[in-house]
């Protein structure tokens, strides 16, 4: 236990990026919200509220981390209370060699099933142990006697094994927010026992869909002696038969070296109440005016994304030429607004599918433009949320075709924007999501026949049906929004809202 008197948490929340902004005002450093609104932050520390005390620990960019004036852990006040910031200082070359390297390079394709992007030269191992033994160091200083810390995505992998040697009193829970590959594919990584064990030192493992529990499952039988006799036939609610991503059981525990590991599937949602106010708004109202205005009777078609490989943008791109060439009648009848923004600009892989998209766009708008109508409009700039939502209100078709996707909160989003009961979702049959929303029309971006052919089924699909696909979607969305989710979790841990309640005694 720590020896300094900082009174210790019972919630640690441990996640690679800050839950704030640092601004610098009048050469001080203040601490403001979040502005991206949308994205789990807000959800992780509405949980504060619940428990006595709570910390968070994330890494924080910094030139020289032994500086005297650093300090390592900020006290924070906000909406959802007083907590604890504790930030890792790491230096460029560990954010570099850690993040971007073995974290984008090696595990992010492997995850998502593209062995043939997996980059493993350049990983320095050593470095991500390091980084994550630090983030298992600080979680540990922050916990107080039997504490939850909530460990967040495969970048931080290693840290429960870790800190389960530094503290074996807490509870720990990690959540996957991408898919889990089975043996096959994540047997690619030559750390893959090392990564197995470390979670298999958690009380509950969480990914977002059965699919990838079993996966789950399927890697650490393949390499350790497990014991995965417990399994439940998968809820209606989680089991779209049409997705690729279905699974008819899944498996709920796992034991191991006389420990038991709970395998949790909890699909991550949307905060639908914000979502929905906003998408009710004046400033909503007079944004989708303006849109439909400068729509006139084109219909428009809508796809949001980060500009990843995974996320399908040059396939949607393909097939909306392919139909456009194919089936003159669509010209300057339908447009294309392509969002897609890079979270990691100055990386090679990424770089070259903004130059794609780009050249691609600038094809498809050569060939069948006009002074009167652009075919595609692609937007590579992050756009604010409220305008975002106000796109989703006017987009006829919400088109998101990513090739693997953990959940996608897009789709969640179009749908809790959809107050007025109507659009269509067209969703790839390999995102998450689609095991939930089993009325979005699928299509399986693999194939040009499907990727063609589901557009044209939302373009031609009558008021009647789209209204009652989306009611369908809408009660779903709003069932399972992102509070459904983090209760799940805690519950996974035996900690209902009563229990939560008391989590604070020792
Ligand atoms: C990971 C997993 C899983 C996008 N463009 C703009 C913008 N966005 C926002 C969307 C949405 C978020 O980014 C993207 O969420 P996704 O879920 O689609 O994807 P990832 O970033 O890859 O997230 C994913 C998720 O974790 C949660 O577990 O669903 O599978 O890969 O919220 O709205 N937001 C704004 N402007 C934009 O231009 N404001």
């Amino acid at each position: 236990m720590p020896s300094d008197s900082r009174e210790r948490s019972n919630l640690v929340i441990v996640y690679h990026r800050q839950p704030y902004e640092e601004v610098e005002v009048d050469g001080k450093i203040e601490y403001h919200e979040n502005k991206s609104p949308n994205g789990i932050v807000p959800t992780l520390k509405s949980f504060f509220g619940r428990f006595d005390k709570g910390a968070w620990v994330a890494w924080k960019n910094s030139d020289d981390p032994a500086h005297p004036d650093f300090e390592r852990v900020v006290e924070i006040s906000d909406a959802y209370g007083t907590y604890n910031v504790s930030r890792l200082p790491l230096t460029p070359e560990q954010v570099t060699s850690f993040y971007h390297v073995t974290s984008k390079e090696a595990f992010w394709p492997i995850l998502h099933g593209f062995k043939e992007r997996y980059n493993y030269d350049p990983v320095d191992w050593s470095t991500f142990r390091e980084v994550n033994w630090a983030f298992a160091e600080a979680a540990a200083a922050e916990a107080a006697e039997g504490a939850v810390v909530w460990v967040h995505d495969y970048n931080l992998w290693l840290v429960p094994g870790y800190l389960r040697t530094l503290r074996p009193d807490v509870k720990i829970s990690f959540f996957h927010h991408t898919p889990f590959p089975g043996a096959d594919i994540f047997n690619v990584l030559p750390w893959r026992k090392e990564i197995l064990e470390s979670l298999l030192a958690c009380d509950v493992v969480g990914f977002h869909i059965p699919r990838y529990v079993n996966n789950f499952v399927s890697a650490a039988r393949s390499l350790l002696e497990v014991d995965t006799q417990k399994r439940e036939k998968v809820k209606p609610e989680l089991n779209n038969q049409t997705s690729a991503l279905s699974e008819q059981s899944v498996v709920t525990e796992l034991a191991y070296e006389g420990r038991t590991v709970r395998l949790a599937a909890s699909p991550v949602g949307v905060d639908v109440e914000y979502i929905e106010n906003l998408a009710k708004s004046e400033e909503t109202a007079t944004k989708l005016a303006e849109i439909r205005e400068n729509q006139g009777d084109r219909r428009l078609i809508l796809s949001v994304g980060r500009t990843d490989y995974t996320k399908g943008g040059i396939e949607q791109l393909e097939s909306y030429e392919r139909l456009l060439e194919n089936h003159p009648e669509l010209r300057d009848k339908i447009q294309l607004m392509h969002v897609s923004v890079a979270a990691n600009a100055n990386m090679t892989a990424y770089q070259q599918i903004q130059e794609d998209l780009e050249s691609m766009a600038g094809r498809i708008n050569g060939r069948f433009g006009s002074f009167e109508w652009q075919p595609l409009v692609l937007i590579s700039r992050p756009v604010p949320f409220k305008e975002l939502v106000a796109y989703y209100r006017a987009a006829d078709v919400a088109w998101i075709t990513p090739l693997a996707d953990g959940m996608n909160l897009v789709c969640k989003e179009y749908c809790a924007s959809r107050t007025d009961g109507d659009g269509v979702l067209v969703l790839s049959e390999f995102a998450g999501a689609a095991v939930e929303i089993a009325t979005a029309v699928p299509t399986n971006p693999f194939s040009y026949k499907s990727m063609d052919s589901a557009l044209l089924h939302a373009l031609a699909m009558d008021e009647d049906e789209r209204r009652g696909r989306m009611k369908v979607a809408r009660d779903l969305v709003k069932k399972q929004d992102v509070r459904f989710w983090a209760e799940d979790q805690m519950r996974a841990l035996d900690l209902g809202s009563d229990e939560m309640a008391n989590a604070s005694e020792p």
